[in-house]
């Protein structure tokens, strides 16, 4: 059994998404992140950068095992079920390098672009202008690596998974996907598996309101180090 601890969210989609696929034994932990339950001494055991998603394998070898960081947990769940993930040191070396540029490219600029769309409270013209152009970057990448194929490997895998969720999202954001050819078929293909449905509208009704700006929540928008000290 895996404790999932969850919101939905787009680093929660990619592993509700992967653990939906699998029909891996879970519970999902929903956490309510604009109250602060990220704060809690015991998911900080759990997950030490206070984000969701988190999850704790409690049928793991040699005893319960936590794991935090989207991509660590997709590989984790790949390599627990023999499924999506790689099987040989090239293939490993191949997924390392897109979970890591998700992580570190597509997140971070998508994450960043939605803070200053959806929450930032005054005019924020440059810092919009920065973010959307960094995420197009990112989409312009996917796009390239795309071009003549269905997925970001051979098959549908965690690649994908990591991948999909900031694509699904793009018109929110202010981005047009129509400059991006094989981004938008791809995302079309990957949200039509009855598996990715049902996970990004795991708890939809939970999602937070896209109108609560950083001047209304303090918890979520304004951290600093002590919000991990206490
Ligand atoms: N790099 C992390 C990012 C996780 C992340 O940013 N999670 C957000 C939700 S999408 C969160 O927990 N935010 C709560 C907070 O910032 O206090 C991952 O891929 O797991």
């Amino acid at each position: 059994m895996i404790d999932f601890y969850y919101a939905p969210t787009p680093n929660g989609w990619k592993v509700a998404i992967m653990l939906a696929e699998t029909g891996v034994a879970h519970r999902t932990n929903l956490m309510d992140l604009p109250k602060g339950d990220q704060f809690s001494s015991w998911f900080k055991a759990i997950s030490p950068n206070a984000k969701i998603p988190a999850i704790v394998d409690h049928g793991a070898d040699g005893g319960a095992q936590s794991v935090f960081e989207s991509g660590a947990i997709l590989l984790y769940l790949a390599e627990k079920t023999g499924r999506f993930g790689p099987t040989t040191p090239r293939q490993r070396a191949a997924f390392n390098e897109w979970l890591f540029w998700q992580a570190s490219n597509q997140g971070p600029m998508a994450g960043q672009l939605s803070h200053f769309v959806n929450y930032a409270p005054a005019d924020e013209t440059y810092s919009r202008a920065r973010y959307k152009g960094e995420f197009e970057r990112s989409l312009a990448v996917l796009d390239a690596r795309l071009a003549g194929r269905d997925y970001v490997f051979e098959d549908y895998s965690i690649a994908d998974m990591m991948a999909f969720p900031w694509a699904f999202i793009a018109k929110p954001l202010g981005v047009s996907l129509d400059a991006f050819s094989n981004v938008t078929a791809w995302r079309q293909r990957i949200k039509a598996r009855p598996a990715v449905r049902a996970a990004i509208n795991h708890h939809k009704d939970k999602q937070f309101s896209d109108t609560a700006s950083a001047d209304q929540n303090t918890v979520l928008f304004n951290q600093s180090a002590e919000h991990l000290r206490s």
